[in-house]
């Protein structure tokens, strides 16, 4: 095939080009997000439920490899700071979250009891989908947490329903839906993303962007890598976070409720972050170096950064010690819990299939 003759502008000069003829200039934009001024309780309770998720992720990981966990599992561990900055700032029963399949930490984050959710991992009755659901599958109305969901994007367009939602019930909360770098280019994305601004939906997106989709990274995958203008062409503001800096985190997810609350429509949050573990359980992640995997978790660890915060405020680590061996109970609890309380009875199958009884 002929090498085409004029070659494509650049990064940095298709960055640096004059806005599109018609940009309306005049527009308001979200202010710059400032860090997070946390109180020294806060930041004790951001560190608590980061290490939480950590080390409950650790056991699913754990329990997956006993053979005590079926199909498919993917671990947060890495992200904590997203997850427990966002939702720190939400109104639980009235903001609504909606995730992919990397789900366990969103729901540890919203309060939900760990125990439900191991359960829910071994396949249990009490499990929070009543065993039925697995890692990828869980939900809970009472939280307003819609899951939980395996095609990837499809929370995306879900999400955009319950922005409609709380816009046409007029109950004053906001949806936030979490979505991934790979998840960024599926199409439905984009319709929904055309629909929220249209409609000035109170919607938050927000792109996890882990630097992977499955074994892809987003600079071999994505045209645009800055994922934070994928609103553009639909006048979506846009912000790129350090989502290792649980501060910033929740610095930029105030600022996003302060433009959704004040009826301007949607905003774009792309969260910076990484993933330490493979895609799910079963990925030997053979696409990166070890290296580049223990560089991020040197220099850029979530929970190691909060430590520096409490520090600097004055905790020593006797304290930040009892916080872990508290946590380390709870998870064996759950650990146990998910281990020892009953599977669904085989009549079950047919249940909660379809909403009504036909
Ligand atoms: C519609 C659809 N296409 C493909 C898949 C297979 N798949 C599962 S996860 C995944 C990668 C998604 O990566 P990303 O959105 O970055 O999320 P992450 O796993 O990094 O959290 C793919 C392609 C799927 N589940 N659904
Ligand atoms: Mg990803």
């Amino acid at each position: 095939m002929a090498k085409p003759t004029t070659p494509r502008p650049s990064r940095a000069k298709a960055k640096a080009a004059a806005p599109a003829a018609g940009a309306d200039h005049n527009r308001p934009r979200p202010d710059t997000p400032k860090d997070y001024d946390a109180s020294k309780e806060e930041l004790l309770e951001f560190y608590r439920q980061m290490v939480l998720i950590r080390r409950f992720e650790e056991k699913a990981g754990q329990l997956y490899g006993l053979g005590l966990i079926g199909g498919f599992c993917h671990l947060y561990i890495g992200q904590e700071a997203v997850a427990v900055g966002i939702q720190s700032a939400l109104q639980p029963g009235k903001d609504s979250v909606i995730t992919g399949y990397r789900d366990h930490g969103h729901m540890l984050a919203y309060g939900i009891d760990p125990n439900v959710i191991m359960a829910e991992l071994t396949g249990r009755e009490a499990g929070i989908s009543r065993g039925k659901g697995g890692s990828m599958h869980m939900f809970s109305v009472e939280h307003k947490f819609y899951g939980g969901h395996g095609i990837v994007g499809a929370q995306v367009s879900l999400g955009a329903g319950l922005g409609f939602a709380h816009k046409y019930n007029n109950d004053g909360g906001v949806c936030v839906a979490y979505f991934g770098d790979g998840a960024a280019n599926q199409g439905q994305v984009y319709e929904s993303f055309n629909m929220a601004e249209l409609w000035k939906l109170p919607i938050i997106f927000v792109i996890e962007n882990n630097q992977y989709a499955m074994g892809t990274s987003v600079n071999r995958s994505s045209a645009e890598d800055q994922l934070y203008r994928r609103g553009e062409s639909f006048r979506i503001p846009g912000i790129q976070v350090n989502g290792m800096d649980v501060l910033a985190v929740r610095g930029a997810t105030e600022e996003a409720l302060k433009w959704v609350q004040a009826g301007n429509g949607p905003i774009l949050l792309e969260m910076k972050t990484y993933r330490y573990r493979g895609h799910s359980m079963s990925d030997p992640a053979k696409y990166r170096s070890r290296e580049e995997v223990q560089s991020m978790r040197e220099k850029s660890d979530p929970i190691e950064g909060v430590k520096k915060y409490l520090a600097e405020m004055g905790v020593g680590e006797d304290e930040l010690k009892k916080i872990d061996q508290d946590i380390r109970k709870v998870v064996s609890d759950a650990a146990d819990f998910a281990e020892t309380s009953p599977e669904p009875e085989l009549h079950d199958l047919y249940t909660d299939v379809l909403v009504e009884q036909y």
